[in-house]
C-alpha cells in the first residue's frame, strides 16, 4: 500500500512506535524554533536540563511577538534569548526582523525535515513540504537537546482542490471554508494533506496562508506536496538547492476526504469571535468598520500586502478609520519599501508598522471600545485584540482593504463594480527575495557565549511528583472551547510576566473569572472543570505551568486541545476526560475526590477512575495517557522525569 506524504516523512524520522493512528509515536527532529514569549521558558529548561549544546540540525530564536519594548522586562527577554542562542548554538533573529514563521519561511524552512516549534502556527512551512508541528516549550528543550519528540499518529486527510481562485477570491477564504465547515474542533488529531490541481495552481505564499491556519482547525499539522512552484520559491528566496520532489503515493489511502472546489469560493469572513463562525463577506456588509489591519503570521508577507497596496494606490481610506500595515517580515517591508509601495501606502493614510505581532494579541492598535475591528489574522477570540467584548473579524487583505476604502463591510467585488476602476490585484511574488539578511545574527556569528538574566527572569516551577490522593473544590467551571488565551491572556500587561512564573500566575484565567488566581491561592489546592476542547490556540506552556504553580491537580473536560493536553502532562496536572451529563452535573463550587489511588493507577495503566462529587455521587473519568505519558505524570513533570533520566545516564529524551 501506498504512503501518503506525511507517512513518509514520519517514516523517515521515526525513532518509535509504528503509524498507527491514535498510537503514539516519537519521531527525530531536524529543526526547532522558538519565538520571545515561549523561548525565555525553552532556554530556561535547557539550562535545567543541563544540556551543552543545541543538536538538532538547526536552532533558531525569534524576537517577534512584543517587539515595542514597552517595559524593560520584554527588552530584558530579548537580550536573554540573545545570549542563549549565542551560548547554545542557535541563529538568532532581532526585534523588529519579523514574526517567527515568516523568518523561518524565507530563511530555513526545507521540504522533508520536520520542524518544532513553540508556537501554535509553527505549520506554516507546511506550505512548501516541511512537516512541522508546534509544541510547549519544555518539548522543544527537550528536541533541542537531542530527545525524540512524542505524539499521538495523526489520520492523514486528503483536502482535494479542484478548479482555480476567481478573481478577488484568496487563499485565506480556502481556509476560512475549511473552518466553516470543520469548526475549530475539526482537525484534532489529523494532519491534512492538500492536493489537486488546485493546490497545484497555488503559490508557496498561498499555501502557507493556508496550512498557517490549519492551527485553528486545530490540526497537527497541514501540507503540501513539493512542485516547480515550491522550487521557484526557493530559488528566489536563493536557496533553490533546498528543493527536493516530495509527493505522496498515487494510491496511498488517506483516513477522509474533503473536497473544494476553489472556483466556487466567494469571499469569506469570519464574525467575531470564533475563527469558524465563517460567512460570505455579503451577509455581513454595511457593518460600519472603525480599524482595519493587515499582517500576520497568516497575511503578512509580500504577496499579502502587494495586493492591498494597489488596492490603495490613488485612494484614500475612509477618514473615520484607521488603517494599519504591519508587516510579517522586515525581508517583506523592505522589499516593498524599495518597490515605493510603502509611499503610496503611506499616501493613502495608511500606517506602516514595524515588523511584529504585536496587535495580534493586543500589544498596540486595540480597537476603540464597541467598534468593529477587519484583520487578515488566524485568531479572533474574544478579548485577544487587547479589549474585552471586542468585535474582530478575520478575511483576506483583498477583502480588509475594501472596508479600509469603503469604511464598512464591503465584498470587495462589490466595490469594483461600484468604483468602476479597481482591478482585481491577484497574487504576484517579487523576482527576487531580496532583503537583508543584517537582522539575522547567524550561529556561527555569535556575540555572546554566556546567559545574560534580568531580574524578572525567574525559575522554572517544579512539581513534587504524583501523590496518591487528588481531592479539592471544582475552583472553576469552564464552557467549550476555552482557548489559552483564556487561560492566561497574551496582552502586554501580562506577557512581560512570560518569564517570571510567580507574578504570571495571578493572571490565570482573569479573563474567565477575575477573583479566580486568590480563589486557588486560598484553597491551595483544587481541580478545574470545562467542556469540550479545552485549551485549544496557543502552544503556550505556562497555561499548564500557571494553574501547576496555583495547586491545580486535574483537569476534567469533555475533551482536550492536542498541545495543551500535552503540556498538563509536561507539568504534572493529570487530564482526565469525562462525560457531558457528569460534565452537566457538577458544579463550581463542588468538592470532587479522585478514589482511587492516583500515583498507583496512573502507573499501572488504569484508564478508567472514579471521581466522587460533595460524597454524594459517583462519575467514571478517563485517563487516556500512553505509557510514556504515564511516566511523565508520576514523576511530576517532564522536566523532573528528564533530569532523573540524565541523572541516570540515559539521553535527554523521556523514553
Ligand atoms: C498566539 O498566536 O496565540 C501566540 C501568541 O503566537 C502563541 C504563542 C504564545 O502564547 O506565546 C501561539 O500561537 O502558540
Ligand atoms: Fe504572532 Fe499572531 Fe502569528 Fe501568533 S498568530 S505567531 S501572535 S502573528
Amino acid at each position: 500500500m501506498g504512503q501518503t506524504l506525511t507517512e513518509k516523512i514520519l517514516s523517515d524520522h521515526l525513532v518509535e512506535g509504528d503509524l498507527t493512528p491514535g498510537e503514539e509515536i516519537g519521531i527525530e527532529i531536524d529543526q526547532v524554533l522558538m519565538q520571545d514569549t515561549t523561548g525565555t521558558m525553552v532556554w530556561l529548561q535547557f539550562e535545567a536540563l543541563d544540556l551543552d549544546e543545541a543538536q538538532t540540525e538547526l536552532a533558531a530564536q525569534y524576537c517577534d511577538h512584543q517587539t515595542y519594548q514597552f517595559d524593560f522586562k520584554n527588552t530584558d527577554d530579548h537580550r536573554f534569548l540573545r545570549s542563549a542562542a549565542g551560548t547554545y548554538g542557535a541563529h538568532f533573529s532581532r526585534p523588529g526582523n519579523g514574526i517567527c514563521h515568516n523568518v523561518h519561511k524565507e530563511n530555513f524552512a526545507a521540504p522533508g525535515k520536520t520542524l518544532l516549534g513553540s508556537d501554535s502556527h509553527t505549520p506554516t512551512p507546511g506550505g512548501l513540504g516541511q512537516l512541522a508541528i508546534g509544541a510547549g516549550g519544555l518539548d522543544i528543550a527537550v528536541a533541542m537537546g537531542g530527545g525524540a519528540y512524542y505524539v499521538e499518529m495523526p489520520e492523514v486527510v486528503n483536502v482535494r482542490l479542484e478548479g482555480e481562485l476567481p478573481e478577488w477570491s484568496s487563499a485565506k477564504d480556502v481556509i476560512l471554508e475549511m473552518l466553516r465547515r470543520e469548526t475549530v474542533k475539526g482537525g484534532v488529531g489529523k494532519v491534512f494533506e492538500y492536493t489537486g490541481p488546485g493546490a497545484e495552481s497555488l503559490s508557496v505564499p498561498e499555501r502557507t496562508t493556508i496550512t498557517n491556519m490549519g492551527t485553528e482547525l486545530g490540526a497537527t499539522s497541514s501540507l503540501f506536496e513539493t512542485d516547480e512552484k515550491t522550487k521557484d520559491y526557493l530559488e528566489r528566496q536563493g536557496r533553490g538547492d533546498e528543493y527536493i520532489e516530495l509527493t505522496a503515493d498515487e494510491d496511498a489511502e488517506y483516513a477522509d476526504e474533503i473536497v473544494i472546489d476553489l472556483s466556487d469560493l466567494e469571499p469569506l469572513i469570519a464574525c467575531p469571535s470564533m475563527p469558524d463562525k465563517v460567512v460570505p463577506v455579503r451577509e455581513v456588509a454595511g457593518e460600519k468598520v472603525e480599524q482595519v489591519l493587515v499582517g500576520s503570521c497568516t497575511n503578512g508577507g509580500y504577496e499579502d500586502i502587494l495586493p492591498a497596496a494597489k488596492m490603495f494606490k490613488g485612494r484614500e481610506v475612509a477618514k473615520h478609520l484607521e488603517m494599519i500595515v504591519a508587516p510579517g517580515s522586515k525581508q517583506a517591508g523592505e522589499i516593498l519599501a524599495r518597490q515605493g509601495w510603502t509611499a503610496e501606502m503611506m499616501a493613502a493614510g495608511v500606517n506602516v508598522s514595524e515588523a511584529t505581532c504585536g496587535p495580534c494579541i493586543g500589544i498596540g492598535h486595540v480597537p476603540a471600545s464597541d467598534s468593529i475591528s477587519l484583520r487578515t489574522f488566524n485568531r479572533n477570540f474574544e478579548g485577544r485584540s487587547g479589549i474585552e467584548d471586542d468585535n474582530v473579524y478575520l478575511c483576506s487583505p483583498q477583502v480588509a482593504a475594501a472596508a479600509a476604502l469603503k469604511g464598512e463591510i464591503i465584498d470587495p467585488r462589490d466595490l469594483a463594480d461600484e468604483l468602476g476602476d479597481l482591478d482585481a490585484p491577484g497574487v504576484e511574488l517579487p523576482e527576487k527575495y531580496d532583503g537583508s539578511k543584517t537582522d539575522l545574527i547567524y550561529a556561527e556569528d555569535a556575540i555572546d557565549d554566556e546567559l545574560i538574566k534580568g531580574p524578572n527572569i525567574g525559575e522554572v516551577p517544579l512539581q513534587d511528583p504524583l501523590g496518591s490522593n487528588i481531592s479539592g473544590e471544582t475552583l472553576l467551571k469552564m464552557e467549550d472551547n476555552i482557548t489559552t488565551d483564556h487561560i492566561i491572556p497574551a496582552t502586554s500587561d501580562i506577557l512581560k510576566f512570560r518569564s517570571n512564573i510567580e507574578r504570571l500566575s495571578d493572571f490565570t484565567l482573569s479573563r474567565v473569572d477575575e477573583t479566580f488566581a486568590q480563589r486557588a491561592k486560598d484553597a491551595g489546592t483544587g481541580v478545574l472543570v470545562a467542556g469540550e476542547n479545552y485549551g485549544q490556540g496557543s502552544s503556550r506552556e505556562h497555561a499548564a505551568m500557571c494553574p501547576m504553580y496555583l495547586g491545580i491537580e486535574a483537569v476534567l473536560a469533555q475533551s482536550f486541545a492536542r498541545i495543551h493536553k500535552a503540556n498538563l502532562f509536561n507539568f504534572g496536572i493529570v487530564p482526565l476526560a469525562i462525560d457531558e451529563e457528569t460534565y452537566e452535573k457538577i458544579e463550581q463550587g463542588d468538592d470532587v475526590e479522585i478514589v482511587d489511588d492516583v500515583a498507583e493507577a496512573v502507573e499501572s495503566g488504569q484508564e478508567e477512575f472514579t471521581i466522587r462529587v460533595n460524597d454524594d455521587w459517583e462519575a467514571t473519568a478517563n485517563l487516556h495517557a500512553s505509557e510514556r505519558e504515564r511516566r511523565i505524570l508520576t514523576a511530576g513533570g517532564k522536566l523532573p522525569l528528564t533530569k532523573q533520566q540524565a541523572e541516570g545516564g540515559a539521553a535527554p529524551a523521556d523514553d
